[in-house]
């Protein structure tokens, strides 16, 4: 017998709201294997998918199944959950749960995260605290911009860095093409400024392209909407889903005004072959601070690296040394000024990233060594050891 798996589709102040998974081939999940240590079956490992063990009946296809109502699984002191393997972690939308044999719905212990297989990151504001994980478990992140009013290609630029970032694969999605003549040039410009990314025009309003976009989606699979507020994220879920599941916004000129999104969402997605997938909304990003590192500033700006290979030296930095192939590429003007300025500027902030992250962990092993010295003076204050 197994027991079975669940993804977070919210997060709320106190607690989850947990809904049966879906595995690879977008069929209900069931846990394969949780080893159990003791009492807890947390010092285990777990492997979870659609796969079934050795003379296990096949599940029934997911869309024979009704999506099920969500459960609301309690957090631990601390907004945490325990996990199958380590510490405890703080719960995020898309995150996989899994439960023992013989699980009992409404007992939140017996409720463990199993390991992410990746993270999409944002920084947060207050600086001193550690990167947000914006969603879990994350396939195929949907880089939502508008054509009207007209998209901005270095946002577009620095979201395709942060999926690269997440493990996952960026698409381009335009949104609005019942508002604009031209979708062509976009089209073309938005490609070149993600070598490898496929770029997508859509229009809600219309269906223009939705069904086109969820040609692109594999059973199983995981995608998550980012983008600025008003970009038309809930609206596009809403036109893939076929139902208004997410609320959306007025629409202003001036594409600004109040989010309309507010939390971040995991919604079933029924494909058009039979299969399902997830969808998982979120709040428009007011501000993209990169977590990036090289890599997934190289992936974005593939062309450029490319380049970069031909450099006479290895560490060249593209700015004055003689035999760089980047700065030979802007003279021909084969690269463009914009384009240029834009890796690097994303090549600095990925380097600021990485010298920010060491220093909060410098800062929170700092903290570590405090508590424990503070600690260690209590216990001889009681215990009166070293105080003659
Ligand atoms: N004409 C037109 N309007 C659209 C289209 N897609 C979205 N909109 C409008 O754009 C406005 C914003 O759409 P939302 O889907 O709420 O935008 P969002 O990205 O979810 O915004 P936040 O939740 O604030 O992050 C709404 O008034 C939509 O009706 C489209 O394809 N065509
Ligand atoms: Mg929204
Ligand atoms: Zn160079």
């Amino acid at each position: 017998m197994t027991g079975s798996s669940w993804r977070i589709s919210r997060v709320d102040r106190t607690r989850v709201l947990v809904v049966p998974d879906l595995g690879a081939g977008g069929v209900p999940a069931a846990v394969d294997r949780v080893a159990r240590t003791g009492g807890r079956f947390g010092d285990g490992e777990a492997t979870i998918g659609a796969r079934n063990g050795p003379g296990e009946a096949a599940p029934a296809p997911a869309a024979a199944t009704a999506p099920a109502a969500p459960v609301g699984v309690g957090l631990r002191p601390g907004g945490v959950l325990p996990a199958v393997v380590g510490d405890d972690v703080t719960p995020a939308v898309g995150d996989r749960l899994v439960t023992a044999p013989g699980h009992r719905p409404g007992d939140p212990d017996r409720f463990l995260v199993a390991p992410r297989t990746g993270e999409l990151l944002r920084d947060t504001v207050d600086r001193t605290s550690r990167s947000q994980v914006v969603a879990a478990n994350v396939d195929v992140v949907l880089v939502v911009e508008p054509l009207d009013p007209s998209p901005s290609i270095g946002r577009v630029e620095r979201l395709v860095t942060l999926a690269w970032r997440s493990g996952a694969s960026p698409v381009v999605v335009l949104t609005k093409t019942d508002l604009v003549h031209d979708t062509a040039h976009w089209l073309a410009d938005l490609a070149a400024a993600a070598p490898g990314v496929p770029v997508r025009a859509v229009s809600a309003t219309t269906g223009d392209g939705v069904a086109e976009l969820l040609r692109l989606v594999e059973p199983g699979a995981t995608l998550v909407a980012v983008g600025r507020s008003g970009a038309g994220k809930s609206t596009l879920v809403n036109a893939l889903v076929g139902e208004d599941v997410m609320a959306t916004g007025e629409r202003r000129g001036d594409g600004k005004g109040r989010h309309t999104t507010t939390h971040r969402e995991l919604v079933d997605l029924a494909l058009p072959d039979g299969g399902r997938a997830w969808l998982i909304d979120t709040p428009g990003l007011r501000a993209v601070g990169l977590v990036a590192d090289e890599e997934s500033v190289e992936a974005t700006f593939a062309e450029v690296a490319d380049l970069a290979a031909g450099c006479r030296f290895g560490d060249c930095r593209h700015e004055r040394e003689p035999g760089c192939a980047v700065v030979a590429a802007l003279e021909e003007g084969t690269l463009s000024e914009r384009r240029y300025a834009a890796y690097r500027a994303q090549l600095r902030e990925a380097h600021h990233a990485a010298v920010r992250a060491d220093a909060r962990l410098a800062a929170a092993q700092r903290t570590d060594w405090k508590r424990r010295t503070v600690a260690m003076r209590e216990h001889h204050r009681v215990t009166g050891k070293g105080r003659r």
